[in-house]
Parts: structure tokens; sequence; C-alpha cells
């Protein structure tokens, strides 16, 4: 039980240590909406895993910014005294927009379990204490530059290569990479830039013994989907599609993946994240944690949702120096086997560092009650 006092947001920019392209778009820095939430007994940090540009999903940086200030914060600060339980309450006069929402709820858990003196991990019900991470390799300019990408990631340590490919940077680059590396654990992720016109695409896909494709198609087709999965042999994986519990219970039901790929950020905060594992989990679908270049703030929470029990896979949890030369929190390390520490102090565990704080802010803006 805790009531908000204030709420704080702030645009933070860090740049990038090499742009990350996709198939729809390049990032040469990260922007993103912290929150910051003060209770009667605890402060707590939320990172909104939104974009300068709506390309990943409909939603971006200053829409997140004005639902959080016009619409979510002022509800959180009009609730009182509320429980983690009540927050699906407080919000659901808000529709969608599930990453500004994550934003506010993260905060106000961190705080609440701050206050408790209780780590994000042990209320998730996290049984380890490390876990197995993996890396997402953005589309190169060429072949050989992205040879010399994946060797430099796996020689750090990483468990698992996961490649951008959008359409004529697919089959040849996989081939190339599966070639040089027959044991690798690897996958794909188009970033839903295919049509189920491009089946043989997927099919050719099948020889590059792959660890999965993630999300090839539209995020709202789950019966093309179903239909891509039961025409190739390798295991799709969900990512955009799945924006709630209930989405992930309808793509098993209907067989359009047999892997969910869960990010707290974009199905609207941890809580629901813990649905959708619950969901998986009981369904026997493995799981893994994906990840939006978060700064350390979004990392915590992403280290602690990995380490419940379902989930199986290496995740996209690299270490902060895959992004950013110098992070907002104490920097997150991979040790050399490919693993790295799960916060164990109170709420998420890490805070972000003052200097750092002042050194990136590019906007901040406190919201009354
Ligand atoms: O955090 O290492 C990371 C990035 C992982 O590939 C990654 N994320 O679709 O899974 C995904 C993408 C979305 C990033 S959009 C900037
Ligand atoms: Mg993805």
């Amino acid at each position: 039980m805790s009531t908000v006092r204030a709420i704080e947001l702030r645009l933070i920019g860090l740049p990038l240590v090499r742009p990350f392209r996709t198939s729809f778009g390049t990032s040469t820095e990260k922007v993103c909406v912290l929150v910051r939430l003060v209770t009667d007994a605890a402060e707590g940090w939320g990172e909104c895993v939104a974009d300068i540009e709506p390309g990943y999903s409909e939603e971006f940086n200053d829409g997140a910014w004005l639902v959080l200030r016009d619409h979510l914060a002022p509800a959180l600060l009009r609730a009182g005294d509320v429980t983690i339980d009540d927050l699906d309450g407080v919000f659901a006069h808000v529709r969608g927009n599930p990453m500004a929402k994550a934003a506010m709820i993260d905060a106000f858990v961190d705080a609440d379990l701050r206050a408790r003196g209780e780590s994000l991990a042990a209320w998730l019900g996290a049984r380890r204490a490390r876990v197995a991470c993996g890396v997402s390799i953005g589309i190169a300019d060429t072949t050989a530059a992205l040879l010399e990408q994946v060797e430099g990631y796996l020689a750090e340590g990483y468990r698992r290569i996961k490649l951008k490919i959008e359409p004529g940077l697919d089959v040849e680059r996989v081939q190339a990479v599966r070639a040089a590396n027959p044991g690798i654990a690897l996958s794909v992720d188009a970033n839903a830039a295919y049509s189920i016109d491009d089946v043989a695409v997927f099919q050719a896909l099948d020889a590059s013994d792959l660890l999965m494709i993630e999300q090839p198609l539209h995020h709202a087709d789950l019966v093309r989907h179903a239909e891509l999965q039961r025409a190739i042999d390798t295991d799709l994986c969900l990512d955009e599609s799945i924006r709630s519990a209930a989405d992930a219970a309808a793509a098993i039901e209907l067989g359009s993946c047999r892997i969910v790929n869960i990010k707290q950020g974009r199905v609207g905060g941890i809580v629901e994240a813990r649905r959708v594992h619950d969901v998986c989990l009981a369904a026997g679908v493995p799981v893994w944690c994906g990840g939006m270049l978060e700064t350390g703030v979004g990392r915590a929470q992403n280290l602690a949702l990995a380490a419940m029990p379902g989930f199986t896979l290496p995740g996209d949890t690299s270490a902060s120096a895959r992004y950013f030369l110098d992070d907002l929190t104490d920097p997150f390390v991979m040790e050399p086997d490919g693993t790295m520490a799960v916060p164990a102090g109170p709420g998420i565990g890490v805070s972000p560092r003052l200097d750092r704080l002042a050194e990136t802010t590019l906007r901040v803006e406190s919201v009354a009650p």
C-alpha cells in the first residue's frame, strides 16, 4: 500500500556505441522517457521503451510523454492509498498505450518494493541469481561486417546471436553466419517486414537450423502467422503481436508461434509480463526476455523478469557496454561465461547516477497533485 506524492518525467538521451538498424529504421541514439515517482515511503523508477519515432509500434516518446503527464500521472496522484493490484483499475480508463503505462506501473512497483525492502526478482518468484545473455545484431552494411560483429560478440561470451533481417538481406546473410559458426544458437528477427507471400524465404531459412524466426509478419495477423508456422519447420516466436496475456493465449491456441518474446514495456508493465509468463508456462511454451536497448533502469527490470522459471532461452539482455560508453546506472557487466547477475537489492536494485542524469536529461517536468 503506497500513496503517490509526486511524479517527475524526464526525457533522456544517450549515444549508442554503434548504430542499430532494423527493418523499420536506424537508431544512433537512445532517447526515452524516465518516470521518477515518490511515495510516502520511497522513490521508484520506470523506463518507457518507446522511441523517437513510432516505428516499432504506434507509441513514441512525445506521445508517451503526454499520456503520462496528462492522463496516467493525474489518475495515480488522485487515487490515494493503492496497492500494486489496484493499478490496472486506476489506469483502466486509458485505452492501449502499454509502453506509457508500463513506465508508470514499473515505477510504482519499484517504489512499493523498495519501501518493503523486497527485490523485484524475489517478488516475481525468480529462481536464478544469474541469467544467460544473448545479443541482437542490427542489419550490417555488408556480410563481412556482419561476420566480424558476430565473431566479436561470440568472443565476449554471448550465448545466442540474433540477426535482424529484412527482405533482400536475409537467406544469404544467415547462411554465411551459419557456415562460419556451425554450432552456435542463432535466430533471426524480421520486425514484421514480410507477408505470407514470402513463405519461400522462410522455407529456405529452415536449412540454417535456427532457434527461431521472430515476428515475420504484421503484428495484428495471428491467423497468417499460424499459416506460416504450419508451412515451415523452424519455430516462430512472436514479439510485436503479444501485447497482453490474452494475446499470448490467443497466439498459442491458434498455433501462431511456439515461442514467446516477453518485453515488459510492450505488454504494459511488469505485472502483465508476469501474467504472460504464467500463460506460456502453463501451456509449455518457452519464453525469453526481449530488449528495447534499455538504460540500466529498464535493464534491471528485464534481468529480474528473465530470472523467472519459464525463461528457458537466452534473452536480448546484453551488457551495458553493448549499447553505451557510459550507462545511466552503474554498468551491467556480463561475465565471460555469458551470464549476468540479477540485481538483488530492494526494488529494481539500481538507481540512475545523479551525475549521469544531469548530463543526459533533455527535458524534465513535474506533475503536481
Ligand atoms: O535491447 O538489445 C536490445 C535490442 C533487442 O532486437 C532487439 N529489439 O524487435 O526485438 C526487437 C528489437 C526492437 C528494438 S527497436 C529499437
Ligand atoms: Mg523483436
